[in-house]
């Protein structure tokens, strides 16, 4: 049995408020020629289809056409992330198993016959605490008890797969990943030792565990500017419950997110210029505020995401206030007259406080 390992499609997604639906059309086609070259029998798509849990009508198109091409070639199995709604992502589940397509928002033991081989696949979407709940101890023990209980049906010697989203310790740092919080990172010692573990969550490709076949396949596109390396799919084969062929297949479609350092308006030009066919975020090292129409200028290119400016002058916040020596209340009325540009409303701010006093054990 060949299969397609993906994960983080993230569809929907924008960088520096720009849609890149189209790249992803174009890296998802580009994965769907991959699986007909290959001739898989089955692609995992190991969550964080969607990068909200509302996404958009254009981007859950994106993701059904793109799910229908695949299941053409081979059955589809796709789990949710933390970014996607279990119950969203699954809801036209009915009408995609028709097509060969498993949309799978709760954990779920399956017993498959891939390619006339048996399969025993555990699908484990991201735990949310609601998932958890009914498990003892720390989250790691909740965690390790939750897979236990999805793969007690692994049989030594068959082809066992967890399909999971989940951050393991040695993802990477720094960047978007990251937001699970440090206490979310699992040990590999979660994972079961007789079986292919087919991870989602960390946006690099990354082996967690050779010896325990755990591995990340990475992100389609490069979705932040610190991720630099080149993107790629996992094909692997797996006989009786060996494991053989094992290959990150690179992508291609996806435009490369280049940090680059100017001085002024000339050097940003050719920058960009330079840059043709990748998104750029300019860090300009400057005391000269740029003009407005400078600054369209350098919007205007195609490659353009971001201006930084960095200036040798300390500056203070926007609002000229620290954040220290606001009051809770303060920061709230703040940020939520930023967000809907009005001040909250009386019983928010009182809901805010409440909630607020309850987190810290003071009700
Ligand atoms: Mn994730």
């Amino acid at each position: 049995m060949k299969f397609l390992h993906l994960a983080d499609l993230h569809i929907g997604k924008r960088l520096e408020g720009r849609l890149r639906l189209d790249e992803q059309r174009a890296v998802l086609e580009e994965i769907v020629e991959i699986a007909r070259a290959e001739k898989v029998d089955l692609a995992l798509i190991a969550g964080d289809v969607f990068d909200v849990a509302s996404p958009s009508a254009e981007a859950k198109r994106v993701f059904y056409r793109f799910a229908l091409d695949l299941a053409s070639l081979c059955p589809v199995i796709a789990i949710s992330g933390n970014h996607d709604s279990s119950a969203d992502l699954s809801a036209p589940s009915e009408i995609a198993e028709v097509a060969d397509i498993r949309l799978i928002g709760q954990c779920t033991a399956l017993s498959l016959v891939i390619a006339g081989e048996k399969l025993n696949l555990s699908a484990v979407p991201y735990p949310d605490d609601a998932v958890l709940r009914s498990f003892e101890g720390e989250y790691t023990d909740k965690v390790r008890a939750l897979i236990a209980q999805y793969t007690s049906h692994f049989v030594s010697g068959e082809n066992n797969i967890l399909l999971s989203h989940l951050f393991m310790t040695g993802g990477a740092e720094g960047s978007d990943e990251n937001t699970l919080g440090p206490a979310r990172m699992l040990p590999k010692t979660v994972l079961p030792e007789n079986c292919y573990s087919a991870l989602g969550h960390v946006h690099k490709p990354m082996t967690v565990s050779a010896s325990r076949k755990a591995y990340y396949s990475g992100s389609p596109l490069a979705y932040h500017f610190d991720d630099e390396g080149e993107k790629s799919v996992i094909i692997c084969e797996m006989t009786s419950g060996q494991i053989a062929n094992f290959r990150r297949i690179p992508l291609r479609a996806g435009k490369k997110l280049v940090v680059e350092e100017v001085t002024d308006v000339p050097s940003a030009i050719t920058a960009l210029e330079r840059n043709a066919g990748n998104l750029v975020k300019l860090r300009l090292y400057s005391d000269e505020p740029l003009s407005v129409s400078e600054t369209k200028t350098l919007r205007a290119h195609e490659s353009f995401i971001k201006l930084e400016p960095i200036t040798s002058v300390k500056t203070i916040s926007s609002e000229g206030v620290s954040v220290k020596t606001r009051t809770d209340a303060e920061l709230f009325e703040a940020y939520y007259e930023s967000y809907y540009k009005e001040k909250p409303p009386k019983e928010i701010a009182t809901l805010f406080a409440d909630i607020l006093a309850e987190a810290k054990g003071e009700k």
